[in-house]
């Protein structure tokens, strides 16, 4: 079966990056979890960016805060899909840097970005692109679907009781 590959700058990304873990374990879904850091593991970098895709996993979810270059660094070397978490880490401003540097990369070197600290829809939208080739997990996506739906239904009529 596929896997996900979930990657990120710091051990003090993981509160964060949990969202997406925990949606593709509810999802049923393989993940892989590592600590790859552009800046201090440049080596492990490129060994994980170059080999991700010889073992199984088909999508890369990274996720850095501050001057983050994980994401941008993957999606430079790897033919799979990235997609990219900025963090609001400690040493950001105000996650508008880990924005930027995950968003705006240049053409030809495409990261799915997703809101700030927004881990949970990087899970999603991993589960999303396996879904296309699995009908289970298209199922589940649109359970989760119909799930959302109902509680805000539900919500709707509690409050204008
Ligand atoms: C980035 O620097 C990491 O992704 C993390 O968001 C941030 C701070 O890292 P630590 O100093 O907490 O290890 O590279």
């Amino acid at each position: 079966m596929d896997k996900v590959g979930v990657i990120m700058g710091s051990k003090s990304d993981l509160p964060i990056m949990q969202q997406a873990i925990d949606f593709l374990q509810e999802m049923a879904i393989e993940t892989e979890v590592d600590i790859v850091s552009a800046h201090r593991t440049p080596e492990k970098l490129i060994e994980y960016s170059s080999n991700a895709h010889l073992r199984g996993i088909t999508v890369i979810i990274a996720g850095a805060g501050g001057a983050a270059h994980l994401p941008g660094m993957v999606a430079s070397m790897s033919p799979l899909p990235v997609i990219g978490v900025p963090v609001k880490s400690r040493n950001s401003i105000d996650g508008w840097d880990s924005i930027l540097s995950i968003l705006q990369m240049p053409g030809g070197v495409p990261v799915a970005t997703v809101a700030l600290d927004g881990a949970l829809n990087a899970g999603i939208l991993a589960a999303q692109i396996l879904g296309t080739k699995s009908d289970r997990v298209q199922k589940r996506i649109l359970d989760y679907k119909k799930s959302l739906r109902e509680k805000v239904l539900q919500t709707a009529d509690e409050i204008s009781k």
